[in-house]
């Protein structure tokens, strides 16, 4: 923190010799270059060894030229200091969700809207399709936004869970103080279905979630998983109400001072990772399901019939923020 607030003390111009200086540092006068990457989920999480692959094709194409140094399980904050230090090129690679890049480019938030898609193949359909270009360069080009969109990743779909009760119906939801993360449309989406809201970041959330401060919260099976929340928030309900892509995030400032070689081989390589990464995470999801089943968690399938009652709550959402992105809904809808 101290050093981030000395960088940007010194000015714009001097971030980004600050950002690349740091890893410069170890590359000395060769014109090597190591890309600061993080990720708030540990080593092994499906986006982080996407990342940590994808440094090793940029090593071996560019001979050890450019490379990344991976800092994950949060060791450079939440997503929200994450980004901030990718926009002042503080760091180079930041693989987030989308959710708190919509408040940044709102054209982004459709992707956050709840049940905005069918399930997670139409999700990654989408995402592979014109609508997923169309939406990385709407952040690319967005002059406020100060990051580059390289590339969309799987994270499955978010589900309720907490350390009270079983939520079997959307009733059950009435009164419990559920954590979601920093977007207005998402502490909305819970308080529509009857649970209490409350916005924070990902970091903080374990300790919250041990000493009570949110009965709950609701994520994917492997950060549930993986962020060992299942260890003090046993029941697991698979409400699938968000199926919100990652996004892989490079700093404007940094991305400026590579060549257009380097830019196109680095934008390659990503694309590659968007799909290396949905294998690996098909195959985590399975596993984290199991880990927690074996653990006593107490998973609960919630019927069709159900579920659509879950949807139809979520309307005062779609009638508060829907009209904005009703084009590019209309457009995702047709995506089969
Ligand atoms: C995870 C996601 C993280 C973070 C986290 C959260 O599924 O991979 O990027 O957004 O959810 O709930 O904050």
């Amino acid at each position: 923190m101290i050093v981030r607030r000395e960088i940007l003390k010194s000015g714009a111009g001097a971030l980004v010799t600050a950002g690349f200086a740091g890893m410069a540092g170890r590359a000395g006068a060769q014109g090597k270059m190591v890309l600061k990457a993080t990720d708030v989920h540990p080593l092994g999480y499906p986006t982080v060894e996407a990342v940590v692959r994808m440094g090793k094709k940029l090593e071996a194409a560019t001979g050890g030229r450019l490379s990344i140094q991976m800092y994950p399980s949060m060791q450079l904050g939440g997503e929200k200091e994450m980004i901030e230090q990718a926009q002042v090129g503080a760091l180079q690679l930041a693989r987030v969700s989308v959710g708190p890049v919509g408040p940044i480019v709102d054209e982004l938030n459709v992707f956050n809207m709840p049940f905005v898609f069918r399930d997670i193949p139409h999700m990654n359909k989408v995402i592979d399709g014109p609508i997923g270009d169309e939406l990385l360069a709407k952040l690319t080009n967005s002059p406020q936004s100060r990051l580059v969109g390289l590339c969309w990743m799987d994270a499955g779909a978010r589900s309720v869970y907490n350390s009270k009760k079983p939520v079997r119906t959307v009733d059950d939801l009435k009164g419990l103080k559920i954590r979601m993360m920093g977007n207005p449309i998402f502490v909305d989406t819970m308080n529509a279905l009857g649970g209490n809201g409350i916005a924070m970041g990902f970091d903080q959330l374990y300790n919250a979630l041990q000493t009570g401060v949110v009965d709950g919260a609701e994520n994917n099976p492997p950060s549930y998983e993986s962020g060992k929340h299942f260890q003090v928030a046993r029941y697991y309900s698979l409400t699938e109400h968000l199926i919100i892509p990652e996004i892989l995030l490079f700093s404007k400032a940094s991305w400026e001072k590579l060549s257009k070689d380097d830019q196109a081989l680095i934008a390659k390589l990503a694309k590659e990772a968007q799909q290396e990464e949905r294998k690996l995470w098909q195959e985590r999801e399975a596993q984290s399901l199991e880990l927690i089943k074996k653990a006593g968690v107490e998973v609960i399938v919630i019927p069709p019939a159900e579920k659509k009652r879950f949807q139809e709550a979520v309307k005062p959402v779609w009638d508060k923020y829907g009209a904005k992105y009703a084009e590019l809904v209309k457009r995702i809808q047709a995506v089969n």
